[in-house]
């Protein structure tokens, strides 16, 4: 039951600006706060209207060539037409980049509605599944479920899937506080707009805040470009790219940015595909005042450069734990990372552009493993939207440019995947584990118990990985039954088989992850991945790139700290011991870029018990496998509640067919007086 919206005198105004855009949600001030999620597909750029009669019209929408929605008859292809249709407001229309597709809305809204709640309270969601055909579970991604693991939201590992008219509810702690998000789990499915931000307050936000969820967008559904890829991931496999295909975008040290070629983006459901006038997310600042902006990406494959014209954003978290504020010109965002700024509204009034572009830099069309080449093209890809000041005459789309890097006043970039850019660009790169916390982590008494190491290398041997082993989902999730036939066990020498990949960790213990990003030759491309645990905060507390040539910006080097212990790299060690561990104040994050040839150090004390997926939050990597399970403390976990769902296999014996065929309707009686009674059907 959301409470009532916390306004300060002349912010009013502010907060409703933003709240025309149905992302910002409300501040639920009780201990328990219910939410009811209807989960349904729509169609972008349509209209519903309802008729005299009180049935409901779907009609399709247009956009004029002022930027106006209309509904669409045989007159909009009439470019010189001197009549003008029927508008419609974009605030009834779902108008993504302005193409029809399908999408999933949760309420009708997409993005879904925002939860905002304050930290500690009970959250409730009953998701109501409407989509007919396609199973769901929610994700509440960086949230501990501390003693409810089994409300963590992934299929085949936590809970089985939602089927269609199901419901089910979730219920579960607000902690730790920060800005979250929820997605759907299910494969690629969240790609289609099944998401929302999360954010939970540990006490009343003293400046407005805003959420800003943005995400890569394509004209068709996840499912059908995940079959229809070359490689189609769920059957063949990855590892049967076309490096040399010229679509593909690289960043500047000569990585290929994805698979997925780029279609579109979004910021808060809206875009522009091509140039189209599709209306843009419009942010609205008061002139002089502070707004802090929560950046989620929700998107599924591309990571983005995000920033704001002629405004410097102050980083004030990442993954909803504080950082030591940082001043930088764009902070890059990759899959389900997110980090809080603070703009001043500052400049003069009048509008600037927020962009979200990819790393894309170029294609690399002549490409071997040993002469990288960029070369600059004129594809661009990002999105944008609007920052309104509020007195500013703001119909027109904003002219701003972004500021130019010099030499004296070089240009700052937070979270680059790469150690930094060529010279000549004047941009310097800070590295996650380069920022810090305001606070140590109780992670940092690493002392009592010593620390447990494991190597996880990220790579592609036959399709996406981790330690040479592509996750094979179980066939019922890991709580529902002791049975260890729903898993697919994995051999000792795993060099790129399909199993349930499990890690059992010992409770207690501070665990340093090595995630590593080594390939050789023989096993493939370089790639950068990002890595989200479940259940946990990690620190940061190392990362080492490779080297680059400063002229150029490519790749020269692997970092030399780890080296494959194996011809495919299946596996990573060091070359000579750890380099130095940074513990102290270590900057704490749910999802971290790995860099392509380096490597990142997380640590974080196992005492939540529970199954734990950790995975690459690329949405292809993902589905082709690149995942795992953590078993923290496996002797510890709690029991689901009772009456939680099960599934699985069926299949039935010859012997019991007969027996049907018999025809014995005496033999079940009493269980079909039960079941009759229960739907009040009993005839006597
Ligand atoms: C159609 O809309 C345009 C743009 O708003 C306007 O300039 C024009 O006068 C309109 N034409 C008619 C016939 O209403
Ligand atoms: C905006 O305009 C209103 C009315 O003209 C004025 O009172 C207010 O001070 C202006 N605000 C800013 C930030 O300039
Ligand atoms: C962090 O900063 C130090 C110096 O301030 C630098 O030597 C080091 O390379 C940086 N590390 C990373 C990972 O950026
Ligand atoms: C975990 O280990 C720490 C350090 O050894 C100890 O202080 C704490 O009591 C332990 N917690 C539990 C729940 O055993
Ligand atoms: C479920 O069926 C799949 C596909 O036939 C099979 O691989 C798996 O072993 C079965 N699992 C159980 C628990 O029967
Ligand atoms: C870097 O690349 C440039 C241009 O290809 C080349 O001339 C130069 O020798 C390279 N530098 C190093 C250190 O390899
Ligand atoms: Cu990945």
């Amino acid at each position: 039951m959301p409470g009532p919206r916390i306004l300060r005198p002349g912010l009013a105004a502010l907060l409703c600006m933003m709240l025309a855009l149905s992302v910002g949600g409300e501040i639920c001030q009780d201990a328990v706060c219910s939410y009811r999620f209807v989960v349904r597909r729509a169609r972008t750029m349509t209209h519903t209207r309802t008729l005299p009669n009180g049935w409901k019209q779907n009609n399709q929408v247009s956009i004029t060539h002022d930027g106006h929605l209309e509904l669409f008859t045989t007159l909009t292809l009439d470019r010189n037409r001197d009549v003008n249709g029927t508008r419609v407001s974009s605030d009834d229309v779902i108008t993504a980049d302005g193409v029809q597709r399908n999408v999933i809305l949760v309420n009708g809204q997409f993005p879904g509605p925002a939860i905002e709640v304050m930290e500690g309270a009970q959250i409730a969601v009953t998701v109501v599944n409407q989509l007919m055909m396609d199973a769901i579970t929610i994700h509440w991604h960086g949230l501990h479920m501390r003693n409810t693991p089994w409300m963590d939201g992934v299929p085949s590992v936590t809970q089985c899937p939602i089927m269609p008219h199901e419901s089910f509810t979730y219920r579960f702690a607000a902690f730790p506080a920060g800005t979250f998000y929820y997605h759907s789990h299910m494969s690629s499915q969240m790609a289609d707009g099944l998401f929302g931000a999360l954010i939970i307050h540990s006490s009343n936000p003293p400046i407005p805040s805003v959420p800003l969820l943005f995400n890569d967008w394509y004209h068709e559904e996840a499912e059908t470009m995940d079959i229809a890829s070359k490689h189609n991931i769920y059957h063949v496999g990855a590892g049967q790219f076309e490096l040399a295909e010229p679509s593909r975008g690289y960043s500047v040290d000569g990585v290929e940015i994805t698979g997925r070629k780029f279609v579109s983006a979004l910021i808060n459901g809206r875009g522009r595909y091509k140039s189209n006038k599709a209306p843009l997310a419009k942010f609205t600042a008061e002139g002089g005042h502070k707004i802090r902006m929560r950046l989620i990406h929700a998107g599924g494959d591309h990571v983005f450069k995000v920033s704001i014209d002629q405004h410097a954003l102050r980083v004030v978290a990442s993954d909803g734990h504080d950082i030591n504020p940082l001043a930088v010109d764009a902070i890059i965002v990759s899959p389900g990372e997110r980090f809080d700024f603070e703009i001043d509204a500052g400049a003069s009034p009048d509008s600037y552009w927020i962009r979200a572009e990819t790393l894309r830099e170029g294609s690399c069309v002549t490409c071997t493993w040993d002469s990288i080449t960029v070369t600059p093209d004129d594809i661009v890809e990002e999105t944008r939207a609007v920052l309104v000041y509020q007195n500013s005459s703001s119909d027109q789309d904003p002219t701003s440019e972004p500021r130019n890097c010099t030499p004296e006043n070089p240009c700052i970039f937070l979270n680059c995947p790469f150690g930094g850019y060529p010279e000549d660009r004047q941009i310097v790169c800070i590295s996650i584990a380069n920022t810090s916390s305001p606070t140590s982590s109780k992670d940092d008494a690493v002392e009592g118990g010593g620390v447990v190491e494991y190597f996880l290398n990220l790579g592609f041997r036959v399709g996406s990985n981790i330690n040479g082993h592509r996750y094979l989902p179980s066939t019922a999730p890991l709580y529902q039954s002791p049975s260890t036939n729903m898993i697919t066990p994995c051999p000792t020498d795993c060099q790129g088989c399909k199993c349930t990949h499990i890690l059992n960790l010992p409770f207690n213990k501070t665990i340093q992850l090595v995630l590593a990003g080594y390939i050789t030759t023989s096993t493939g491309f370089p790639a950068h991945h990002n890595v989200h645990i479940h259940g946990y905060t990690f620190d940061v507390v190392a990362s080492g790139y490779p080297s680059f040539n400063r002229t150029t910006g490519i790749f020269t080097h692997s970092n030399p700290d780890v080296v494959c212990s194996n011809e495919l790299c299946t596996t990573v060690k060091w070359r000579q011991g750890s380099p130095p561990i940074k513990v102290k104040n270590a900057p704490r994050k749910d999802t971290v870029i790995l860099p392509a040839r380096g490597y990142t150090v997380v640590r974080f004390r196992s005492d939540n018990p529970g199954f734990w997926f950790l995975h690459c939050h690329q949405s292809m990597h993902l589905a082709e496998g690149m995942a795992m399970v953590l078993n923290v403390a496996g002797d510890r976990h709690p029991a689901p509640p009772s009456g939680f769902p099960k599934c699985g296999n069926f299949s039935w014996s010859e012997e019991d067919y007969e027996a049907a065929m018999s025809g014995d309707w005496q033999a079940n009686k009493k269980y079909w007086d039960q079941l009759l009674e229960a739907l009040l059907l009993r005839q006597d």
